[in-house]
């Protein structure tokens, strides 16, 4: 593909190496940016996701996984985004996606996009993508699994 925005679909292999120790995000609403920790995140409301597949055409299909975290409408709700239509979820090591609020809101209650810290109730550790970005509606190829999530932005 000849298209160089990282946040566009494309084909890559999965970066192996955490890029940073800290797993604090910036969460960035028109401009204004604030970093969201660990500690931040666990003072939110909590959803788990059960049967959770990380799919890749290249290396195979691991699972299933329950992942728990807060749901990224619930986080930008909480954090008074207001309104918005279109969020970018973007990694330490450039790797990103970008979802739209109405894809998010049609999601079953039991299967909403959220960002990990715990999975099958043990805390996610940074090797395996804390903060984690699961979109439990993909079953493909594991490019909207963003581990090592930098900053959650919306316009
Ligand atoms: N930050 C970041 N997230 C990423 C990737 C990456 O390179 N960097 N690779 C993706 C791809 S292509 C795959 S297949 C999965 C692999 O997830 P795993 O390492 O937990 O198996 O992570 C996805 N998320
Ligand atoms: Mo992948």
């Amino acid at each position: 593909m000849s298209n160089d925005d990282p946040l566009a679909p494309h084909s890559h292999d999965p970066n192996p190496e955490p890029p940073s120790t800290d797993p604090a995000f910036a969460l960035e609403i028109r401009g204004h940016s604030r970093i969201v920790t660990l500690d931040d995140l666990g003072r939110l409301p909590r959803v788990n996701v059960t049967d959770c597949f990380v799919v890749s055409t290249g290396h195979g299909t691991s699972g299933p996984f329950t992942f728990s975290g807060v749901a990224l409408l619930d986080l930008l709700y909480e954090y008074g985004a207001g309104d918005w239509r279109v969020v970018e979820v973007v990694s330490g090591d450039g790797f990103g996606t970008r979802l739209r609020r109405a894809e998010l809101e049609a999601e079953p209650s039991k299967r909403r996009s959220l960002l990990a810290d715990e999975l099958d109730g043990q805390p996610l550790t940074r090797e395996h993508g804390l903060v984690r970005l699961v979109v439990p509606s993909e079953r493909d190829d594991a490019l909207k699994q963003v581990k090592w999530v930098a900053a959650v932005r919306v316009r």
